[in-house]
């Protein structure tokens, strides 16, 4: 009991002291007077709660091994990446961005895409934003998984937390190229999880800015908010879910703990196979505190 109080605490001072090391990071670091590129750049004002901030101006261009990404501090505590040589930093009219490969044939993030966690210390409410783009002729077939939020990396692939263990909330593209989120939660009424989708269809060679707020219930009431905001190449954000009834988790389980980093190709089997190489960038991840100050 005595030795478990002590490790308790020490977790939480490690956690304060990452988190106060990130937001220095992010204060002096992306936004330096001497760095030349002004595509690189951030509007929203969310003062010390930002925990995390990558927009990878400060990466070469080329290769982005799973070394590389482990090392790039703008991630905070990566607790895995693995990318199989198939992520490189692109050079987007002097924007540096992440760009996926998704072999053709191939599915699944051990082929397509990869596999990369973050984790952000443990959050009663927490708010993510990246911009994506998927590239002219990326190859759809049914759905694929892109980035998101949750507590732990247990709750996917049908494995349902039902005892309210905790969540999985990511972006996905779905059938008929739909824009959704894919939730595990201890309601969900799938085993593979609820599609939730967010009213527009992607469309190759368009920037997205996908926001997402989720903040936990309390106790084991069903009064957890999940709000999704999209935004098409720059323009205001829309709100585009709304809800205020779910349940991430009960017994004070279900608090954001991780992100997500992990787009691929699937479902399970090779109907889900890219039919086309295809590629799909990424940039600007932010992860804050409180809500943006862009959002309406
Ligand atoms: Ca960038
Ligand atoms: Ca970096």
């Amino acid at each position: 009991m005595h030795a478990n109080h002590h490790s308790e605490t020490a977790l939480k001072l490690a956690t304060l002291c990452f988190v106060c090391m990130t937001a220095a990071i992010d204060q002096g670091g992306e936004l330096r007077a001497d760095q030349p590129q002004t595509n690189e750049s951030k509007s929203v004002s969310v003062g010390g709660a930002i925990i995390l901030s990558n927009d990878f101006s400060d990466e070469s261009i080329g290769p982005y091994t799973d070394v590389t990404f482990k090392a790039d501090r703008d991630w905070g505590k990566v607790l895995w990446a693995n990318y199989h040589g198939r992520a490189e930093i692109i050079d987007h009219h002097g924007d540096h961005q992440l760009r996926l490969k998704f072999p053709k044939g191939k599915f699944g993030h051990q082929h397509t895409g990869g596999n990369a966690a973050v984790s952000i210390g443990t959050h009663d409410e927490i708010c993510q934003r990246v911009t994506i783009r998927f590239e002219p002729g990326f190859s759809f077939v049914k759905t694929g998984k892109i980035v998101g939020l949750g507590s732990g990396a247990h709750w996917s692939g049908g494995n349902v937390p039902r005892e309210g263990q905790g969540y999985t909330s990511r972006f996905i593209w779905d059938r008929e190229q739909e824009a959704a989120m894919y939730l595990y939660h201890m309601d969900q009424r799938s085993k593979y999880g609820d599609v939730v989708k967010l009213g527009f269809k992607f469309q190759t060679g368009v920037d997205y800015t996908l926001t997402q707020r989720v903040k936990t219930n309390t106790g084991s009431d069903p009064n957890g908010i999940l709000q999704v905001w999209a935004s098409e190449n720059g323009e205001p954000p829309r709100l585009v879910v709304d809800r205020s009834d779910l349940r991430f988790g009960t017994k004070g389980r279900g608090k954001t703990e991780s992100m997500f980093v992990a787009p691929f190709h699937g479902g399970g089997d090779s109907s889900f196979a890219a039919a086309e190489t295809s590629y799909l960038t990424l940039d600007d991840f932010i992860i804050s505190t409180v809500k943006f100050s862009d959002l309406p």
